[in-house]
């Protein structure tokens, strides 16, 4: 069995940012136009009258303040209210495999890698663009990889499962290193017509290159300590689309062939199941909470995150501690704790200890224990 590092990491930022205002502003255009539209039903007690949602609401309750996407203009149109994508052709490559070249590039770059370095692409996601062929082969393709890649999605949780996946692979000698990456268009699965969820997401791209530790060269090693997985069924999160909906074409267009959740369920049910799970996997390796300099969690709201740090260490994290990137970029999904990592390591001194955590649909937990070399 090889020692594992991750030996760099890399992040693709789209380019158009929404704020808060500007995203409550076109909502509530909505709302106005559809009560004003249905007045009449609307007063017959037919139809329910939509409520305006609120800036205030959103970042208390969330702590997002705007989030970054492929196409504001067909998301703020009140009368679209869904990013405009257009399809390319076949000779083209994707959006997925344009974003993950982005990231992979400054991943391969930070480890000191190039593509004839790697022997294998993982995506991992939660918003895969098509059923086959896999992205991640696509990716292989347009970065000149050889040895072999597939697609995988555990939701939010799809880059720790990655990683472990990765992990394995290089430890077992199958691959001397993996790049593992994560493409999500988050705002092409929301419902930006549901004031409960319309805020929550954004799109971003991350990227790891995982490799034999007796064989990486990068200035930015981590050595990876373990990793430790967890599922659990729930429907809190659910979305239904997929490709038996044509074989029931009348429920085709309905609410849960997009993203919809149980909000305040999956908050109560998956802070204690994450801070048990970290817990238990620091002690499985003999090591103490109060050792643990950084935690890199996912990034979907910024409450759940304080009352996990706040379970683990008995005492409000600082904000070193539990570095927030969803300030600015929303949830992610799987690239939430990875943008946390990219973005905050480089001020920690060898021999650091910290850990990266997913979690979400499935439910799904990942822990990976890392140590700065
Ligand atoms: N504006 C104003 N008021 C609002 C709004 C709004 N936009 N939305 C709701 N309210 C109102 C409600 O109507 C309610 O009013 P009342 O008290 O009168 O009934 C009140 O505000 C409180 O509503 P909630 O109970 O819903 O509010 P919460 O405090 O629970 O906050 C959150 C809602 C922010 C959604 C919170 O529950 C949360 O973040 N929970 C955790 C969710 C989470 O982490 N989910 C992870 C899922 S992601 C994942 O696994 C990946 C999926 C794949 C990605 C798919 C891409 C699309």
């Amino acid at each position: 069995m090889y020692d594992v590092v991750i030996s760099g990491t890399g992040l693709f930022t789209p380019p158009n940012s929404i704020s808060n205002e500007e995203l409550v502003a076109s909502f509530n255009t909505y709302v106005h136009r559809f009560n004003e539209q249905h007045a009449a039903a609307i007063e017959a007690g037919d139809v329910q009258p939509l409520a305006e949602s609120s800036v205030a609401f959103i970042e208390k309750a969330s702590g997002i303040k705007s989030r970054y996407v492929i196409d504001k203009d067909g998301i703020l149109d009140p009368e679209r209210m869904v990013p405009r994508i257009p399809e390319r052709s076949n000779d083209e490559w994707g959006i997925l495999c344009e974003m993950s070249i982005k990231a992979a590039n400054e991943a391969l770059a930070r480890a000191g890698r190039t593509p004839a370095d790697i022997d294998g692409v993982i995506v991992a996601c939660s918003n895969l663009q098509r059923a086959y062929p896999a992205v991640a082969i696509e990716v292989q393709a347009a970065l000149g990889i050889k040895g072999f890649g597939f697609d995988m999605n555990v939701a939010c949780s799809s880059a720790t499962f990655g990683i472990q996946n990765a992990v394995n692979a290089v430890q077992l000698g199958q691959a001397r290193a993996i790049l593992m990456v994560n493409p999500e268009i988050c705002s092409g699965h929301l419902n930006f017509r549901d004031r409960d969820s319309h805020f929550i997401f954004g799109d971003a791209c991350t990227a790891v290159v995982v490799e034999r530790a007796d064989q990486a060269t990068s200035a930015h090693q981590w050595h990876v300590v373990g990793t430790k997985l967890l599922t659990e069924f729930s429907n809190n999160i659910r979305n239904n689309f997929g490709f038996l909906n044509r074989a029931a074409e009348e429920q085709m267009t309905n609410p849960d062939k997009l993203f919809v959740q149980e909000g305040r369920k999956v908050f109560r049910d998956v802070c204690p199941m994450v801070a048990e799970l970290i817990g238990e996997h620091l002690a499985e390796n003999g090591l103490e909470v109060a050792e643990v300099k950084r935690f890199w969690l996912h990034q979907a709201n910024l409450n759940m995150n304080l009352l996990i740090a706040r379970k683990l260490l008995g005492r409000e994290a600082t904000p070193e501690e539990a570095p927030v990137i969803l300030d600015t970029y929303a949830n992610t999904s799987s690239a939430g704790s990875v943008i946390a990592f990219h973005k905050h390591q480089d001020d920690l001194p060898a021999g650091s200890l910290g850990v990266l955590s997913s979690f979400g649909a499935g439910y799904s937990i990942g822990s990976v224990i890392l140590r700065k070399r």
